[in-house]
């Protein structure tokens, strides 16, 4: 057969391009999560059918644990399936619902801990299309759509814990735990349903493993080999276990309290719950999204926020609103945000920093009630300073390492105006030799113990506790005080002389109860005698904290002054500190 030379051409034009395709994906593609900063989570599967609600109780708090927490019999839950009929599923709305969120990837749930496949599987026929009346695989549509509107796609798989699977983790109420084969679990369900979802829905950005378990190190590694051959490109979360995966997640609704190197991202509920429930109503506002965004960027990692939409496939209203409240100011301030690094300075009483080449952006949360907005350890040369949402210039002094901005009476945005500061010179990372800015221009000041530097025995600890089952809080507190020599030090840089309340929030459990402390500042000090707040920790309950004024300290004239928090004598721990509170005396 005769091939002209333009056939010769256009064939070698294309095996070029399927080549090179070869070729880009030949490793973990890291750069667009890097710069994506912000993805959408969906839990979505039978739990949301039952909104938390079992044989007329209602449960609180994660509702797609809701068959472990009934220990609802697995051949008993498995009949949700002929109810789970998602109508009002439209892959291309919900496509639609997180590019407009300004989110630049979406997660979904391919099977969770109930182990039913939320896709077509022919591993199992406890799936979506087999087991209800829908039978459709919303899976492919929605992966289909969301690549439509550039958006990276990637799966949850829940690769252990399977409550419908005798073999699987976690059900010891239908299935004794010494009967289980784990191994078998993997070989029949689990690692094969993997393939299928790396086989049959395009490029995935990331691969969303679980509560790991059942898997030596070894086994793991043959499990992201098998990712690695049939989807090159992926990433995997750190929850595939045994310290690996290309990418760190954090506990639930964790934010760490500091910088963290190399890619990790911070996972919330919107409200309470990764599942619907139906009496959950206790959402982020678009503020509080937009607070946990700047700062989750401002420490370097990714925010991934979860909506769970219910057994029909409609996703809360309240979600859809606020969500798409935060993609308008994405629209206008997403620069601030996709493809910046982490902050160089530590968070500031007016808000945080994230940080693009020569380009430093303030993220305004707080206007400061003199308008001047002060940049401590600003080591550059300011060449300029505007407001990011109009492009208005500011007037921005600079004296050495202190950069003021003023601002206007009126900021453009109340929830997070965004000021860019452009520079030239080095912007050295002073995340921990900044001193905490105290002013009289802010009605409070909230320090962290996580700021210490601690001497003696003192320990930095973040201690996770939950409110309702699975509504988990994180909390870095300073431990372990037991001497005058466990101290937790601070930096305080009072910019305005004046009077000053300082308060302590912590916990106090019964062997500490009555210790006396004191809180020294430059030469000032407050002794304290600790209050209980607790008889002792259960991590299942809540972690409670007392906010304990101590008294008012006078500061003369500005500057910087030591700060020190330890016990007057020997004995028991003092108190688990969470955070100094310092308010200026009008
Ligand atoms: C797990 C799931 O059990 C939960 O239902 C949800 O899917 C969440 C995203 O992931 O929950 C966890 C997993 C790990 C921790 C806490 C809750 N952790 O490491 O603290």
């Amino acid at each position: 057969m005769y091939f002209s030379k333009v056939h010769c051409v256009r064939i070698f034009i294309l095996l070029g391009a399927i080549f090179s395709a070869r070729c880009a994906s030949a490793e973990p593609d890291t750069q667009w999560f890097r710069d994506a900063k912000f993805g959408i989570f969906i839990h979505w599967g039978l739990y949301s059918e039952l909104g938390n609600e079992w044989q007329g109780k209602s449960y609180y708090g994660s509702g797609e644990w809701l068959m472990n927490r009934a220990k609802i019999p697995a051949a008993e839950y498995a009949k949700v399936a002929a109810e789970f009929n998602p109508t009002n599923f439209n892959a291309v709305d919900w496509a639609r619902f997180v590019k407009e969120s300004g989110a630049r990837y979406l997660v979904i749930t391919a099977k969770h801990h109930e182990g039913f496949a939320m896709f077509g599987s022919k591993v199992s026929p406890f799936n979506i299309v087999d087991a209800t009346p829908y039978h459709q695989d919303p899976m492919r549509a929605l992966a289909d759509a969301c690549r439509r509107e550039g958006l990276k796609f990637g799966f949850y798989y829940s690769q252990f814990l399977d409550w419908h699977e005798p073999n699987g983790g976690g059900n010891t109420w239908d299935f004794p735990k010494d009967k289980k084969d784990y191994p078998s679990y993997y070989a029949e369900k689990s690692v094969p349903q993997i393939k299928e979802l790396l086989s049959n829905y395009g490029p995935l950005g990331l691969v969303w493993f679980d509560m790991p378990g059942g898997l030596n190190r070894d086994k793991t590694l043959d499990l992201i080999g098998e990712v690695r051959r049939l989807q090159p490109a992926c990433l995997i979360s750190s929850r595939v276990g045994n310290d690996l995966g290309d990418f760190r997640d954090l506990g639930d609704s964790e934010l760490p309290p500091n910088v963290i190197d190399g890619m990790w991202e911070a996972l919330f509920t919107h409200n309470d719950s990764w599942g619907f429930v139906k009496s959950d109503a206790d959402f982020k506002t678009p503020a509080d999204i937009l607070h946990l965004l700047a700062a989750t960027s401002a420490r370097g990692g990714n925010l991934i926020l979860n909506v769970g939409p219910d057994g029909t496939g409609k996703i809360p209203e309240t979600s859809q609103r606020y969500l798409h409240e935060v993609g308008s100011w994405l629209t206008r301030n997403g620069e601030s945000i996709y493809g910046t690094t982490h902050s160089p300075i530590p968070d500031q009483p007016w808000g945080v920093a994230t940080l693009k080449t020569n380009r430093l952006f303030l993220h305004i949360f707080t206007r400061p009630k003199n308008g001047v907005l002060w940049v401590p350890s600003f080591s550059a040369t300011c060449q300029r300073a505007v407001l990011l949402a109009n492009g208005r210039k500011l007037k921005a002094e600079q004296t050495g390492d202190d950069l003021k901005i003023l601002l206007p009476a009126a900021l453009p945005d109340a929830r997070d105006t965004v000021v860019v500061v452009e520079f030239t010179g080095l912007l050295q990372d002073a995340w921990t030799s900044t001193p905490e800015m105290i002013s009289q221009a802010f009605d409070t000041f909230s320090v962290d113990a996580a700021k210490a530097k601690t001497t003696g025995q003192t320990s930095l600890k973040s201690i996770a506790s939950s409110r309702y089952f699975g509504n988990w809080k994180h909390d870095t507190c300073a431990q372990t005080m037991q001497t005058p020599a466990d101290a937790a030090d601070f930096s305080f840089c009072f910019l305005d002389a004046g009077d000053y309340r300082v308060s302590l929030d912590y916990a106090c459990l019964s062997g500490s109860k009555d210790r006396e402390g004191v809180i020294e500042i430059g030469g000032q000090s407050l002794r304290f005698q600790t209050l209980l707040t607790a008889t002792d920790f259960d991590s299942h309950e809540p972690l409670v904290f007392i906010r304990h004024a101590l008294g008012i300290i006078h500061i003369a004239s500005p500057g910087v002054l030591p700060v020190s928090i330890h016990p007057q004598t020997a004995g028991a721990e003092l108190f688990w500190l969470r955070r100094i509170i310092v308010e200026p005396v009008k």
